[in-house]
Formats: structure tokens, sequence, C-alpha cells
């Protein structure tokens, strides 16, 4: 008997897939077909799969052409089931053309050829209109936005607005991307999302015009310096039914999740203490070290921190206390935030003119998680307990720089998929707002 094997992702099941599937039969006696899960595509770099896994499964069922199907999940697979399932030959598509041919030292390599003019892309393509985004401010963060929107499909990057016409223009050179100067609500109506990466004082203004006209938002944090204001926001956005979301990038982090899961799986045992740090030292000419009243490291880094605070303790705390190191100019050099709960408590440390350890470290009755820096990107965590030769250690796939993870989730919310909402809820976003508005209270105080 002839052992066949083939893998995809078979999303929007289409023509080509099926030629594939039956060409694969005829190869040989039993076909066996790997159908990838969505952690797995993540991970490769595909980020915008429609169909949930068992829909792919029943589709690739339906055809009658597979005698068994079974999950690829990971790389390196490949060869574990060639050896596995005893497989004769290995066969993809030709658009694989050379790329499996590693497998030839363990059974026969066969391309078949690839039918033309449909793919999954190309539908998608055309389910979804291209999301035309236009990016507010250009200054560090707006060729980063640029860079990582590539490898995200159904974007398209259309224009850019700074009212400060010199950085403007030398953006608009540098990335061939036309940068108005002038009136922001004639910008706003030329594209259909706006990407905020302007000044913090500005996001919440730039954020409510686009909404007021009708556009999606993806913003940079915080959106808001009051809990009231991100509160207004939330529901203009529901109200019009338009994206509203914010640029904490860790929540649409593979391993972040990942992370949360682990935390959440009784393996610690109950949570009672989470410690997140995140500094890093800024040039002291740049903003976030010279602006006495929008500046400052909390406003930096503060909601990175509150992330896991709020996914694993709730944002139900019952109090917070805040101890800052200020300079001379009345900007955070230093933060740290405590927050208590009922059984349970939560510091932050974020700096610009301080350095210390950027790690996450969640305790537990039974153990404890450290994510060492990066812990953002969430690249690693380990599992620790007081047998410290016991450690298991998890290594998430993460690709580029992290947002083209959250650039995705926006796009695929815009085309109604709701699949990654509850990564960062409104709820918690605007818990977020609440904490900055009593952090501002303090810097006030303090000026
Ligand atoms: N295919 C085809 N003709 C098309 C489109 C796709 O023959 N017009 C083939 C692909 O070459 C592949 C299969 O259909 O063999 C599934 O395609 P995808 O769902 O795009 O999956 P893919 O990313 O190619 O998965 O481990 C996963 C595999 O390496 C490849």
């Amino acid at each position: 008997m002839t052992k066949v094997i083939t893998y995809g992702t078979f999303d929007l099941f289409h023509q080509g897939h099926y030629n594939l599937l039956k060409r694969a039969k005829e190869l040989g006696d039993y076909l066996i077909v790997g159908v990838t899960t969505d952690h797995f595509d993540e991970s490769r770099g595909k980020l915008n799969v429609v169909d949930s896994i068992m829909e792919r499964i029943e589709n690739v069922r339906n055809t009658g052409f597979a005698d068994e199907i079974i999950i690829e999940d990971h790389e390196g697979q490949k060869i574990e089931d060639i050896k596995k399932y005893g497989i004769d030959i290995f066969t993809l598509g030709s658009d694989w053309e050379g790329a499996f041919d590693y497998l030839g030292q363990f059974c026969k390599v066969v391309y078949l050829e690839r039918t033309p003019n449909i793919s999954s892309t190309m539908l998608r393509k055309n389910q979804f209109k291209i999301v035309n985004v236009g990016i507010v401010g250009t200054g560090r963060i707006a060729p980063r936005f640029v860079a990582e929107a590539k490898y995200v499909s159904g974007i398209n990057i259309v224009k850019a607005y700074n009212p400060e016409v010199e950085s403007g223009k030398l953006f608009e050179r540098k990335y061939d991307i036309e940068c108005l100067t002038d009136s922001y609500e004639d910008f706003v109506e030329q594209v259909d999302a706006v990407y905020i990466a302007s000044p913090n004082e500005t996001h919440y203004i730039y954020a409510k015009i686009a909404l007021e006209h009708g556009k999606h938002v993806l913003s940079e944090k915080p959106l808001g310096f009051t809990r009231a204001a991100s509160e207004e926001l939330y529901q203009m956005a529901e109200d019009r039914g338009l994206v509203l979301l914010e640029a904490v990038k860790t929540a649409y982090c593979p391993g972040f999740q990942q992370l949360m899961n682990v935390a959440q799986s009784g393996k610690i045992g109950q949570i009672t203490d989470v410690e997140a740090c995140f500094t890093r030292l800024a040039n002291p000419e740049a903003r976030e070290c010279t602006d006495g009243q929008y500046g400052g490291s909390f406003l930096e880094f503060g909601s990175y921190t509150l992330l896991p605070i709020f996914k694993l303790l709730g944002t139900d705390y019952k109090a917070v206390h805040f101890n800052s190191i200020y300079g001379e100019n009345g900007v955070d050099f230093y933060t740290k935030v405590q927050l208590e709960y009922e059984n349970s408590m939560a510091t932050c440390k974020t700096g610009v003119r301080v350095k210390s350890e950027g790690q996450l470290v969640i305790a537990g009755t039974n153990g404890y998680i450290l994510a060492e820096s990066p812990w953002w990107l969430t690249k690693k965590f380990e599992v620790r307990y007081e047998d410290e030769d016991q450690i298991e250690v998890y290594e998430p796939t993460f690709q580029g720089d992290g947002l083209r993870y959250e650039i995705s989730a926006f796009i695929s919310k815009i085309n109604g998929n709701e699949k990654n909402g509850y990564k960062l809820t409104a709820e918690e976003a605007i818990a977020m707002a609440e904490i900055t508005e009593k952090f501002m209270e303090k810097k006030r105080e303090h000026r």
C-alpha cells in the first residue's frame, strides 16, 4: 500500500485545494492530510486565516479524498509524521517547489502543479475590502508600523498626517507615503482607518475626530488621560459600529496569551502577586524625558505593565498607590505602582532614566512564572517551583517586532472577525485609563 501525505491550511476552501487533494490521493492508496492549527499558522506568518480549524477540517473531509486527517501544530512535525505513519510520498503544490526537498531522505517528494488563478489570499481580498490606513504622526514609531504592516494582508497604508511640515515631508520622501500637513479632517476623509502615533496629548482628540468621521482607530497608548475620556471613545466606537483598539502590542503577541493561560491553569496554584517591570533608558533629549506634563516613564510603559495584572487579577482592585522619582522638569524618571486586591497584590515598575531588570514575575501558592526581558514580546517564559531543578521552559514563536500581530488583529476586527477581541477588552483599556488618571493627579500634586 502506498501512503501519501500532504499538508495545508485549506482556508476558504477552493478549487485549487480540491484539485490538489484529488491528485494527491491518485498518487497512492491511502492519503493523510495534515491541517494546520491557527497557532502554527500564526508562527509561520499566516496571520489572517478566516475559517476555524474545525471548518477547515470539515471541508477537507467533505472532499472524500482523505483517508485520515491529522493536525499539524509545529515545525519539524513533517519528519515525525513521515516516520510515524510510514509515508511513501510527501506532496504539496508547486508553489512550494524545492522547499521540502530535504524530506527526500525519508520518502519520495512530489510537487503537484498548482491550480492557476485561485488562492485563499485572493478570496480573502474579494471577501474583504482592503483597509486604507492613514498614519497620524510620523515620528519614531511610524516607520516600524510601515515595515510591519507589510506582513499583514488586507491593509494598505495610503496617507500620513503631521502638522509639523518638515517632519511630515521627511517621512513622505523616505517612505513614499504622501503626508498631509494641513487639515486633519481632510486627511481623515481620505482613509478608512487611522493609526495614531502622535504625541501622547493628541491621541484623544485625533481618535475622537476620526470616530466622528466614521473611521476605525488604532491608537498608541495612552488613548485618554481619564477614565471618562476613554469610556467616551469606546462608547462612540460601539455606537457607530467602528473598531477602536489601543496599541498595547503585548496583548496581541502569540506567546503572551499562552503565558496568561499557563498562569491561570492552576500549575502555580493561586496567583498571589504579579510584578511587571519595563524600563528603557531614553535619550535625555527625547520627549519622554523632557515633557513634564505628558512625557515620563509611566505614560510610556505603564500600560504594558498593567496588562498582565488586569488579565490575571482583574480590574477590580481595592487600592492603588504611586511612587515616583521625578526629574527637575517634572518628568517621572521612575515610577512604582502598587495595586491591592482582595487576596493578592501587584506592582508595576517603569523607568526612562532608571534601569532595572525588565521582568514579569507571577507568584503563586505552588510556584511562579518568570518571564525575562523582553517579556512584553513574550519570546520565552519559565514555570519554576520550590525544587529549583524543576523548571518548565516555554518558547513561543514570535516574528518581527510584534506590531504585525496587533495590526492583524485590527484588520481582522474591521472585517468583522472578533476572534482577537478578548486579547485587550474595552474594560481592561478603560481600567488602564483610570490608573493613568490617578497617576496624573498624583503627578500634579507633585508639581
Ligand atoms: N494549492 C494549489 N493550488 C492553488 C492553491 C493552493 O494546488 N491555487 C495547494 C498548495 O500548494 C498546498 C495546498 O493547496 O499544497 C494547501 O494550500 P494552503 O491552504 O495555502 O496551505 P499551505 O500554506 O500551502 O500549507 O504545513 C503546511 C504546508 O507546508 C503548506
